[in-house]
């Protein structure tokens, strides 16, 4: 069966998929893996399938956003992925936790739009607890901080006149602000998959901390590289 929008055959799928935003990152996720191939390139959405230590691995991009990422985690999950780890971007809520460092996401504030069209707002969007264990002791393995604990999922990106919700979250405890984790976590807990994230921080939500947002740091692609690879030896980890 050829997926809709993803444009891939169901057959070329793998049980296990990274998932990440940028479809240029999707690609260099691909280039770690062994005997890869580009399945398809449609919108947003570009799929690779290749291998690591002999376990087949999906690489999908899925833009910004959790409407258009929910669209590529369902596709998934009707083409037979079992688990989908995200590996991501996010801004810090603290500076015990600076730029560069590691989140595992163990559940998310649903603060899009999405999940609550699909399941009421006391539905968790919580991550399988064995996916958080195999995500934090691969990144636990690299250098540099690693942190697990609740994420905040918002769909803007740019504030309007409403205020961010940032502080009563970072009084509650949460790490990081991101796009998707939510979509991911509800949309597996609905289909009976698995899901895990772990996102590098890549500036700070909070305005207090906030100088200019530039992403485009070395001490912020150290950390994607990082989470790229624990993302790859969590999902060898959970195949054993
Ligand atoms: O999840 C967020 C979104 O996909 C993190 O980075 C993107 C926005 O820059």
């Amino acid at each position: 069966m050829k997926l809709s929008i993803l444009q891939v055959n169901t057959e070329d799928l793998s049980p296990y998929a990274i998932v990440c935003g940028d479809p240029f990152r999707a690609e260099s996720i691909a280039r770690k893996l062994d005997n890869v191939r580009e399945l398809a390139f449609s919108r947003e959405y570009r799929t690779f399938v290749g291998e690591a230590s002999g376990v087949a691995i999906t690489v999908v991009s899925h833009g910004v956003g959790s409407p258009g990422a929910a669209v590529c985690f369902e596709e998934l999950i009707k083409g037979g992925v079992k688990t989908l780890i995200r590996v991501g971007t996010a801004g810090s809520y603290s500076a015990e936790v600076p730029p560069g460092s590691l989140v595992v996401s163990t559940a998310a504030v649903r603060e899009d739009g999405l999940t609550r069209q699909l399941v009421p707002l006391g539905f968790p969007a919580v991550a399988d607890s064995d996916v958080v264990r195999a995500l934090f002791e691969a990144a636990s393995e690299t250098d540099g901080l690693v942190k697990k604990g609740i994420t905040v999922t918002l769909d803007a990106f740019f504030q309007g006149v409403e205020e961010f919700p940032h502080q009563k979250y970072k009084q509650a405890g949460a790490l990081a602000v991101e796009m998707e984790i939510s979509a991911l976590y509800v949309i597996a807990a609905l289909r009976g998959v698995r899901a895990g994230a772990i996102v590098a921080l890549d500036g700070y939500a909070d305005a207090d901390l906030r100088e200019v947002y530039d992403p485009h740091t070395d001490v912020v692609s150290g950390a994607v590289e990082r989470e790229i690879d624990a993302a790859i030896r969590a999902i060898v980890k959970l195949n054993q």
